[in-house]
């Protein structure tokens, strides 16, 4: 595959794989709750794109870093279905995906929780004499919690190679940023001596130039986007009342021509790996607490 084909099936990959979640979600075969990542695949793409062997720790909102980071599509739908697997044998659902071997290596349901692990694994790997960049993906609703702050000095003070992502789609839930910040972001971080990139999450390509101009980590890199779906859920949910439809062209898929013979193959896997999870053995109850932590 060529660059580019190779980032079109990534955008394609993960905007199918969530039309096809948003598609059988109907059946209740899939409990999870799942946070869609449709309007935010160009972050995802273009970030991994540059820093392929980045350590990435994110959110609940994570199938597109998931499959961005090349993550095992067989398995994730597994988990999804709660079915035996690679990642967590259902345990994880949609909001704790992570494919170490591919770089993704925890996300989290509680705002804010993969900070402080992204900042210790990034000191950690210093120690051990194997520097790594690692890769913190954040909504803009978390860059509210104290842990980010404390995050923003501690990388400034020891120069970790740490790179923030913030994935802003102006919403917490139902609340406009607005109404939940006193602070402008890149004064803050700036303030911080750290170097602050931004723009919108329109295309790949965009995405792809901004991380390309980082010189020095750490970093941040403010993207914005549309949450085209609600904050949990498969509806869009405009007519609730808190947002309007865009007028802009938000859409990173929609300056993207259709590949049909790449298509054709997104479909085909998307399919194939939906069968044999539905088709999958549930894993039996003694597995229940295996691989979970119990305190003595
Ligand atoms: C510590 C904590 N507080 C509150 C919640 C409830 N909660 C779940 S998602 C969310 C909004 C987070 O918004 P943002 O960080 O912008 O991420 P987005 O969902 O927009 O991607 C909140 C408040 C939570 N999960 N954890
Ligand atoms: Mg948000």
């Amino acid at each position: 595959m060529t660059e580019k084909e190779s980032l079109y099936y990534k955008l394609r990959l993960i905007r199918e794989a969530e039309k096809a979640i948003i598609r059988e979600y109907p059946s209740n075969d899939i409990k999870t709750p799942c946070h869609l990542a449709i309007g935010a695949e160009a972050i995802a793409v273009g970030v991994t794109h540059v820093f392929p062997k980045a350590a990435i720790f994110g959110s609940y909102r994570n199938h597109h870093w998931y499959l961005a980071s090349g993550g095992d599509l067989g398995n994730f739908f597994l988990e999804l279905y709660g079915k035996e697997n690679a990642i967590a044998d259902g345990k994880a659902g949609s909001m704790h995906l992570s494919s170490p071997e591919t770089g993704l290596m925890l996300t989290s349901a509680v705002v804010g929780t993969q900070i402080g692990p992204a900042l210790g694994y990034a000191l950690g790997k210093r120690l051990q004499g194997k520097e790594q960049i690692v890769i913190c993906v954040l909504g803009d609703g978390a860059t509210e919690e104290g842990v980010f702050h404390e995050a923003l000095n501690v990388a400034a003070l020891y120069e970790l190679p740490v790179i923030f992502i913030v994935e802003d789609n102006d919403l917490a839930i139902h609340q406009k940023k607005k109404v939940r910040q006193s602070y402008d972001l890149k004064r803050l971080v700036e303030s911080y001596g750290i170097a602050y990139y931004s723009d919108e999450a329109t295309t790949v390509s965009k995405v792809i130039d901004k991380c390309n101009q980082v010189r020095k980590l750490p970093a941040l890199l403010h993207f914005r986007y549309h949450r085209f779906y609600e904050h949990v859920g498969i509806s869009e949910d405009y007519n609730a009342g808190y947002r309007e439809k865009p007028i802009k062209q938000w859409d990173p898929l929609a300056s993207e021509k259709r590949r049909p013979r790449l298509d054709l193959e997104i479909g085909n896997a998307i399919n194939s790996a939906i069968e044999k999870a539905r088709l999958a053995p549930t894993p039996p109850p003694e597995k229940l607490l295996e691989h979970v932590f119990q305190p003595a």
